[in-house]
């Protein structure tokens, strides 16, 4: 069997489970968030990784199904957490924009914030810069639609791809996601230094809130908090966790 034919099976089998990884707050240390990060074990094909299977998934419109399946999960998860009371104040969740392209995606999305429970503030949806590429003018109604229901937008891998200022300022986002690449050469020179801090002022300047990914060192930490960067997500702080390790994690931090 392909990838694809296992991948057609793979959610009623129950072969995906979603890992959380905590994002955090540089200056107060505390929780912010987790992000649901999507897995899949077949027992033919082992575990194979989301950068193989979300290409194909994307390719032959499984993604719809299966990104539906991961919302649903997220927020079911994220609820069962706030009632029991642990320190979790919002769940991010990577869309693919094959996904925010439905017509019919606000209504799924509000239907499973009715199902699972959720409130929309604790909910904030990744979308990765590749949106801006096209015609971004199409997703504003989309996007605006989500703020509405006080879901938080963020941009992951920011500053991998294509994004200009005036683009960017139209779109309705709360939040940019410092792709790890570039925290990654903080420590290698001055230059990759300015380039992180251009990054975190620009999108100040835009009003945006920060989160620096990939954060694997104390001293990157130091530097992103002189810069007045909100968070961080990273190996320093945790790897994506099983969702029983996510929630004794949470449990350390009642
Ligand atoms: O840990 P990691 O290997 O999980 O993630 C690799 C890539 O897969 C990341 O770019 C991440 O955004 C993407 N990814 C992880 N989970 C999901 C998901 O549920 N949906 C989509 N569209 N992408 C995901
Ligand atoms: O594109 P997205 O941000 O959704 O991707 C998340 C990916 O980054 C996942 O594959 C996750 O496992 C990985 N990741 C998370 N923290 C770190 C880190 O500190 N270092 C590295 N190298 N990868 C990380
Ligand atoms: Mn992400
Ligand atoms: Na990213």
């Amino acid at each position: 069997l392909t990838i694809e034919n296992h991948l057609r099976q793979a959610i009623e089998k129950g072969e995906f489970t979603l890992h959380y990884q905590p994002q955090v707050e540089l200056v107060s240390g505390q929780l912010s968030g987790m992000e649901a990060l999507l897995r899949w074990h077949n027992s033919e094909l082992g575990n194979v990784p989301p950068l193989e299977f979300i290409s194909v998934a994307e390719e032959n419109g499984l993604i719809l199904p299966i990104g539906e399946w991961v919302l649903r999960e997220a927020c079911q998860q994220a609820t069962i957490w706030i009632k029991q009371g642990l320190p979790l104040q919002r769940m991010a969740v990577n869309l693919s924009v094959k996904q925010l392209s439905q017509p019919d995606f606000i209504e799924t999305v509000q239907h499973i914030l009715i199902e699972t429970g959720l409130e929309g503030h604790r909910l904030e949806l990744e979308v990765t810069e590749s949106l801006l590429e096209s015609d971004p003018s199409r997703f504003i109604e989309t996007l605006t639609a989500l703020k509405d229901m006080n879901i938080r937008i963020a941009v992951d891998d920011f500053g991998n791809g294509y994004s200009n200022m005036s683009r960017m300022k139209e779109m309705p986002f709360d939040c940019l996601k410092i792709d790890r690449s570039f925290i990654n050469n903080i420590g290698s020179g001055s230059m990759g230094r300015s380039i992180v801090s251009t990054i975190i002022a620009m999108a100040k300047t835009m009003e945006k809130r920060v989160i620096a990914e990939g954060v694997e060192t104390t001293s990157q930490v130091d530097f992103l908090r002189i810069q007045q960067c909100h968070e961080g997500q990273g190996y320093l702080f945790s790897h994506p966790l099983s969702s029983k390790h996510a929630e004794d994690f949470l449990r350390q931090r009642q």
